[in-house]
């Protein structure tokens, strides 16, 4: 596999160029310069492929995430820089790597403690999720975007009460096509179902817990809808 990995700072993996295969994306020691590598493999056969430094400058920019979120399937760039959520929509083709300038999605992120991007109303494309500084408050916000057209829509505060809840996550757990929220408080495991629709984001009332999960120090769920 691909050498020169002692001075990463943390990986970034998305299938940039929309060839079906994710591609390796890091972020050196630093944090300011992005490489990424193509990944090259065919069925059977795992290989990486040609890489290199693809670009600076991205020390001012934290919770960097991978997303197609325009849906024209090659996988974007998210990150914060300031009170802004920034988009870099991939540009990329079997040739080289490569993203449009940077995009403003939001203001007023500045007090954002994490985020939560799933595909919550079913259309297609991942909305934003964001937790408070505090982690009490969850607000959630339509993607708007057509292929090629990256935009982000209304929202709001949800729900509050989130703080004793940790170990949050997202998938479409009953396979119905809208991602659902996973968490854990205290011993309990709970799914929250997604009930959005294309009007209103909503979620029914946990379906009974499975306990145990107390001493539990990470989960590890493959995402079904991604
Ligand atoms: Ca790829
Ligand atoms: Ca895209
Ligand atoms: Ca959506
Ligand atoms: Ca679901």
């Amino acid at each position: 596999m691909s050498h020169g990995n002692i001075t990463v700072s943390s990986y970034l993996m998305g299938d940039f160029d929309g060839d079906g295969k994710r591609d390796i994306g890091a972020f050196s020691a630093d944090r300011n310069s992005l490489y990424i590598t193509r990944n090259a493999s065919t069925p059977g056969n795992p290989q990486t492929g040609a890489g290199g430094l693809h670009s600076s400058g991205w020390s001012t920019v934290d919770k960097t995430m991978t997303l197609d979120w325009d849906g024209d399937g090659k996988d974007d760039i998210l990150g914060r820089n300031g009170d802004h959520l920034f988009l870099w929509r991939s540009t990329s083709t079997g040739a080289a790597f490569s993203f449009a300038g940077y995009q403003v999605l939001s203001a007023g992120n500045a007090t954002v403690s994490s985020y939560l991007m799933g595909d919550f109303d079913g259309n297609g494309k991942p909305d934003v999720g964001a937790f408070s500084w505090d982690r009490d408050s969850f607000y959630i916000t339509r993607n708007t975007s057509t292929p090629g057209n990256p935009s982000l829509g209304a929202g709001g505060l949800h729900s509050s009460g989130w703080a004793s809840r940790d170990h949050v996550m997202t998938t479409d757990w009953d396979g119905d096509g809208k991602d659902d929220i996973l968490c854990r408080s205290g011993d309990l495991f709970y799914v929250f179902r997604s009930t959005s629709t294309g009007a209103t984001f909503s979620f029914a009332n946990p379906v009974p817990p499975n306990s145990g999960n107390a001493t539990v120090t990470s989960y590890l769920l493959i995402a079904a809808s991604r």
